[in-house]
């Protein structure tokens, strides 16, 4: 059905070594015009190392190891052919030439897993696991995408999937038999498991935030009005001078991000322009584009400067982000306080810490903050860290379609005399996005296997 693919497996450029993939019927018959010497009974996942020549003038491309695997055993479910060249840009594009002349043709992104899905390899949730895999930067974003791929999240769907097959034929041996007899439904036996599907189903769905953030890191904002010492704290967080410091207040205009790591989660922190009366245009316009990062941000640290004393301003900017999760930071502890703390706790009736940056100008001690940013950090991720979570919106979508027909369902269910075929409707859609997580079943002119796979690069 499929025609054998070829691709470069590894990224482009020079490197180490480089690897040539090709997967489908005729993969085996396509290297062995090309590789030399041909072992006489080759065996399958052996390493052979010899030449990849080119059949048409006989001359050698690169030495190389080949390794063979049978269809049923490999990462696609179909023959294969790992071609491990020289990572070199010209050598690897040449022997890619050669394949494609003998019949192998281009390999689409993410053709590789694809295919692995179809032929049942992988569900389609482990598929997407193999891409976070690829593209995690950071210890958590790794943890989570190797426990989806180990299939964490498939066994609960399909635990789900068997409650609610049971379900449904349970209602539809009940259709049958009260058009014959007029048997009596036992409610309570639907609404038990319906109730305990509405439990799982909210857990996954109230994992989504802490699976994000896990997987895709946490976006970190620095605000504050103007020359409280914000670009200062982000150089000192990254420990390297990045952002512009200076006393004339309006230097920041532009938004500064950097990536960093704390608590094992990827960050990306992000410096702005302070936020009050603008004195320029740029200034202004530095201001606006401010105000959009905050909206986008998982966490906000207001900075204060306490050897200035507090204002409508401030009341202002604590107002704009006080619905967002948000920590206060006092600079400046080097100079005159005119107030403490507790008093900005009270003003802006902060219940969270107030982390003081001591000597931020010089770098010395930021250990508050960092600390600061972990708990929060680890408040947001912790709880039932070793349970299944989702962190992908597709199945934030899906799951909240389910959560809809199981609330109709229950609804149903509860009547005196359910509607039976309206009740077996909506258990059957609850079946049908279960099965669209896992791949089992989904609408084809959606197009998803599309959208899951071009996320993948050429070659995976
Ligand atoms: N005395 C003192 N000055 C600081 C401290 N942190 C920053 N500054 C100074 O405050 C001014 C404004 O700092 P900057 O980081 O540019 O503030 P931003 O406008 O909030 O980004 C600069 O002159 C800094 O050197 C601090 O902890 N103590
Ligand atoms: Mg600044």
């Amino acid at each position: 059905m499929n025609e054998t693919i070829a691709a470069l497996s590894t990224p482009p450029g020079s490197g180490g070594i480089a690897i040539v993939r090709l997967s489908g019927l005729q993969a085996h018959v396509i290297v062995e015009q090309v590789f030399r010497p041909w072992p006489k009974s080759p065996d399958f996942f052996h390493l052979y190392l010899g030449y990849f020549y080119d059949p048409v003038t006989q001359r050698n491309i690169d030495q190389v190891l080949l390794t063979l695997m049978p269809s049923g055993r490999s990462y696609t479910g179909e023959a294969m052919a790992e071609i491990h060249c020289h990572g070199g840009a010209y050598n690897s594009k040449k022997i890619l030439t050669l394949l494609f002349a003998l019949g192998a043709a281009v390999a689409p992104p993410g053709e590789f897993t694809k295919r692995a899905y179809l032929n049942g390899r992988l569900d389609l949730t482990q598929a997407e696991a193999v891409a976070s895999l690829i593209n995690a930067e950071s210890e958590a974003g790794l943890v989570a995408a190797t426990a989806q791929l180990a299939g964490g999240l498939s066994d609960f769907i399909n635990k789900m999937l068997t409650s609610i097959s049971r379900l449904l034929a349970a209602v539809e041996v009940e259709i049958d038999l009260l058009a014959e007899e007029g048997v009596n439904y036992s409610q309570t036996e639907m609404l038990g498991p319906l109730a305990e599907l509405g439990k799982q189903c909210h857990g996954l769905l109230d994992s989504y935030q802490r699976g994000r953030i896990l997987q895709a890191g946490i976006k970190v904002v620095l605000a504050g009005r103007p020359n409280v010492g914000k670009s200062s704290l982000l150089n000192a967080l990254l420990a390297e001078d990045r952002a512009l410091v200076s006393t004339i207040s309006g230097t920041t205009r532009d938004v500064i991000s950097a990536p960093l790591e704390i608590a094992g989660i990827k960050i990306e922190l992000s410096d702005t322009a302070g936020l009050g009366q603008p004195q320029a245009e740029l200034e202004a316009l530095g201001m606006a584009r401010t105000e959009r990062w905050l909206e986008q941000a998982g966490l906000i640290l207001l900075v204060f400067d306490q050897s200035r004393a507090l204002n409508d301003f401030d009341d202002e900017l604590y107002a704009k982000i006080k619905d967002k999760p948000h920590l206060l930071l006092l600079n400046k502890d080097d100079l005159e306080p005119l107030f403490t703390e507790a008093q900005l706790q009270e003003r802006f009736s902060y219940q969270g810490p107030v982390l003081r940056c001591i000597g931020a100008r010089d770098r010395t001690d930021i250990t508050q903050v960092i600390d600061g940013i972990a708990s929060f950090i680890k408040s947001q991720t912790a709880v039932f860290s070793d349970s299944v979570m989702i962190s992908q919106q597709r199945h934030f979508d899906l799951l909240s379609k389910v959560s809809e027909n199981l609330g109709r369902a229950v609804v149903l269910a509860a009547e005196a005399e359910p509607l039976l075929d309206m009740l077996a409707e909506e258990l059957h859609q609850i079946r049908f996005h279960l099965l669209a997580i896992t791949g089992q079943e989904h609408d084809a002119s959606e197009g998803l296997l599309d959208i899951v796979f071009s996320q993948f690069c050429v070659g995976k």
